[in-house]
């Protein structure tokens, strides 16, 4: 259980009022499961290294996987800032949570959405929305991860079938995945994607052990040995690095709202017991250096749920572009692990104990930095957009 009662958000700016009615009964409902099923749960299987068994099955029963997929597809058909809303909660849990709703959401649901084919839609996303079925996301490679454009898993046309060969690497749900939306080169060396089943002969997906990060989340390898896929699977509607990356744009606009779930978890824990934890006879909160940290995290998370709603409203009207969304993502991403780096030191010895989340979060977050782009590519994403100047290769 929490530390404190759940239902504790700082809303400093009140922006609940800019909320729907909607927006707050999803946010509560998922922030009541979290409570309920994630918070008994979630420091045995950090701590174990072992995922939550029935997870993606209950993300689905609460709306979590495509929540803004179309309802014909078994989406919940609702908008951005519902999504963002979800991922906050989620998060507030564990980024594991978050990470797993988030790829099947946005990076196996959003592709097979955006650039799949009648069948493949029909066959494919109501059972990933139900989390009858899990997706992993396969772009980056051993030897390629900031550089995605440089990959060498590739594919050939083989007659009736492609022929796929390479490996994936750091794949979130690899081991468990049922199905594999992989980014792959074909004859002219254009990325293309690939839907690739459990089952299809030489694919194999190694987990991944003796992680200190993500620890309740499973992740692994993609192998791909001349697999056979069947051209019915080729996603037909985009050819091109835009393609993958386009899916990163939805994942990561929703760990810009995910990670403030992290960080107000580290804040509320740290309040607390800030106001309960007495040295040299007074509460802890009552000297300034404490209060220092706490007030710059407030200040900090109210920043990024500012950025979170505007980049929202954006992404509603389709007006948010990719350089927008990598400021969010890496801004928020550093002030929740700085907060949650900071809050444990606020709980002395004690912050270090699974009891609390601290170091759970903190942990996660060195994940969450480097996934999804570094925090040092999104800089140069904003210098090259701000400057007109790329400073990549
Ligand atoms: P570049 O030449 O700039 O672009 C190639 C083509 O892509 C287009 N494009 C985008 N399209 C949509 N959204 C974006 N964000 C886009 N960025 C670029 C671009 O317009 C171009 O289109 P076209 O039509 O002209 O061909 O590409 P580059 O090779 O120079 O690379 C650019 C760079 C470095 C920004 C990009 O490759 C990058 O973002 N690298 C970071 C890689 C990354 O984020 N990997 C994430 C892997 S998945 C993951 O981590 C999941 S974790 C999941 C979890 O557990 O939550
Ligand atoms: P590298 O690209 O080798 O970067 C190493 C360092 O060099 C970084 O600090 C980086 O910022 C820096 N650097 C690189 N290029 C430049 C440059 N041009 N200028 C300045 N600095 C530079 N990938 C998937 O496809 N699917 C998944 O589901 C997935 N899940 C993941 C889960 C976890 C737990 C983790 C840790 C990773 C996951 N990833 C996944 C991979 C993740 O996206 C990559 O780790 C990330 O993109 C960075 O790639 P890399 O690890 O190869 O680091």
């Amino acid at each position: 259980m929490s530390y404190y009662p759940l239902t504790t958000i700082p809303d400093y700016l009140l922006m609940d009022e800019l909320l729907t009615d909607e927006h707050k009964l999803i946010r509560q409902s998922v922030r009541d499961w979290v409570e309920s099923f994630v918070m008994p749960k979630i420091d045995e299987a950090a701590q174990n290294h072992t995922d939550i068994p029935g997870l993606m099955k209950e993300l689905g029963k609460i709306g979590a996987l495509g929540p803004y997929i179309p309802v014909e597809y078994g989406g919940s058909g609702l908008d951005q800032i519902s999504y963002g809303l979800i991922m906050q909660e989620l998060e507030r849990g564990d980024s594991a949570i978050r990470s797993a709703a988030s790829v099947q959401s946005s990076l196996v649901m959003f592709p097979i959405n955006e650039f799949g084919s009648e069948e493949q839609k029909m066959k494919f996303l109501p059972k990933l929305a139900s989390g009858d079925m899990i997706g992993a996301f396969g772009l980056t490679e051993p030897n390629h991860g900031s550089d995605p454009g440089s990959m060498e898993t590739y594919f050939k046309d083989n007659g009736d079938h492609y022929l796929l060969n390479g490996a994936k690497m750091w794949i979130t749900n690899a081991p468990l995945c049922d199905i594999a939306v992989v980014w792959a080169k074909n004859e002219e060396g254009k990325v293309q994607g690939l839907i690739v089943e459990r089952g299809f002969e030489g694919f194999t997906t190694p987990e991944t052990h003796n992680k200190w990060s993500l620890r309740a989340s499973k992740t692994g390898e993609l192998v791909f040995n001349d697999v056979k896929v069947p051209k019915e699977n080729l996603l037909p509607k985009v050819t091109g690095l835009k393609g993958p990356l386009s899916c990163l744009n939805s994942a990561r606009y929703g760990i810009s709202w995910g990670v403030i779930g992290a960080a107000v978890d580290c804040y509320c824990t740290a309040l607390q017991y800030s106001k309960e934890r007495k040295q040299f006879g007074k509460p802890i909160a009552s000297f300034q250096l404490q209060q220092k940290k706490l007030a710059e995290f407030l200040t900090e998370i109210t920043k990024a749920q500012l950025l979170c709603l505007q980049l929202g409203k954006l992404k509603n009207d389709h007006k948010a572009t990719p350089a927008q969304i990598s400021m969010a993502k890496r801004n928020n991403v550093k002030i929740a692990i700085d907060i949650a780096r900071e809050s444990r030191q606020i709980l002395g010895g004690m912050g270090i104990m699974g009891e609390f989340p601290m170091m759970r979060h903190a942990a996660n977050l060195e994940s969450v930095i480097t996934y999804e782009g570094t925090h040092d590519i999104h800089l140069l994403i904003t210098g090259m957009d701000v400057t007109g100047i790329n400073a990549f290769g």
